[in-house]
């Protein structure tokens, strides 16, 4: 069964995060200085890949590291090992396995575990979220201006529609809170159990969204890119709310 098999996949990713933390470890750089990657990001993807293809060795796989291993199965695993990768590398405990299962190319499954706080964050198209197995939803707010928002920045800077700098400041620019995590699993998730009411990124790559997406819609939330279309997980643009804000937060993106 795909569910057993996400579960057992993510705790075998999740048990080599919690081996790691706070440890020693290799850590190496890949497109700039903090683009990083460590032993542990490598293990647990191992660890994960092993336990998908115990039961499904010819599924189509996408996981981060080792990027793309194609198949013509209608079922693809789109893995991060570790989302949160620099706080990881610095002892903050905001980093997750992230694993998304897509059919057809509609999000199907979505399990996002951060072992460090023990925080296990579940879905399935249809049948809501859980965060360690209570229903979660998204918040009720309706009022921009008493919104909770979260960001990321992309690491490798270059000009695009929308400057996410720019972007930035208007929202700040109206007194709102902003936080920036460093994970976007976690901060897809945060949003899906009410802590934030809306999140936005720029640069996304699918395995950093792909399990989170679908965690925000089935804990009632909605999820497009930055022009309102419904969430792919090929979109590099994201937008979660509550659903409730949703169109104020586009309107901030696009027109300040
Ligand atoms: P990661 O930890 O798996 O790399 C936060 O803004 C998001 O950006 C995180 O989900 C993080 O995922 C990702 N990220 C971190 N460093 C990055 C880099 N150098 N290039 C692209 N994405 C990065
Ligand atoms: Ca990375
Ligand atoms: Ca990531
Ligand atoms: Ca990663």
């Amino acid at each position: 069964m795909l569910k057993a098999t996400l579960l057992k996949a993510t705790q075998a990713g999740a048990k080599v995060l919690k081996e790691y933390f706070n440890g020693t470890f290799e850590i190496s750089s890949k497109s700039t200085a903090n683009d990083l990657v460590t032993e542990a990001d490598k293990k647990a993807e191992a660890a994960i890949l092993a336990a998908i293809r115990e039961d499904y060795p010819d599924h189509y796989i996408l996981s981060e590291e080792t990027g793309e291993i194609y198949s013509d199965s209608t079922i693809k695993w789109i893995i991060d090992p570790i989302d949160g990768t620099v706080n990881f590398a610095h002892n903050i405990p905001l980093c997750c396995v992230s694993i998304g299962v897509e059919q057809d190319g509609e999000m199907i499954l979505g399990a996002v575990y951060n072992p460090i706080i023990n925080e296990f964050f579940f879905a399935q198209k249809g049948f809501g979220a859980t965060l360690n197995d209570q229903k979660i939803s998204v918040s009720k707010k309706t009022d921009m201006s008493k919104a909770c928002l979260v960001t990321g920045f992309p690491y490798n800077w270059e000009e695009m529609p929308n400057d996410p700098m720019q972007v930035f400041e208007r929202f700040v620019k109206q007194g709102l809170p902003v936080r920036r995590l460093g994970s976007a699993a976690i901060d897809l998730c945060w949003v899906a159990a009410g802590r934030f009411d809306g999140f936005w990124e720029h640069n996304l790559n699918s395995w950093d969204s792909a399990a989170g997406a679908l965690i925000v819609q089935e804990a009632g939330g909605k999820v497009t890119d930055f022009e309102g279309k419904p969430y792919r997980s090929s979109q590099r643009k994201v937008l979660a709310t509550n659903g409730h804000i949703h169109a104020e937060l586009l309107n901030v993106i696009n027109n300040g």
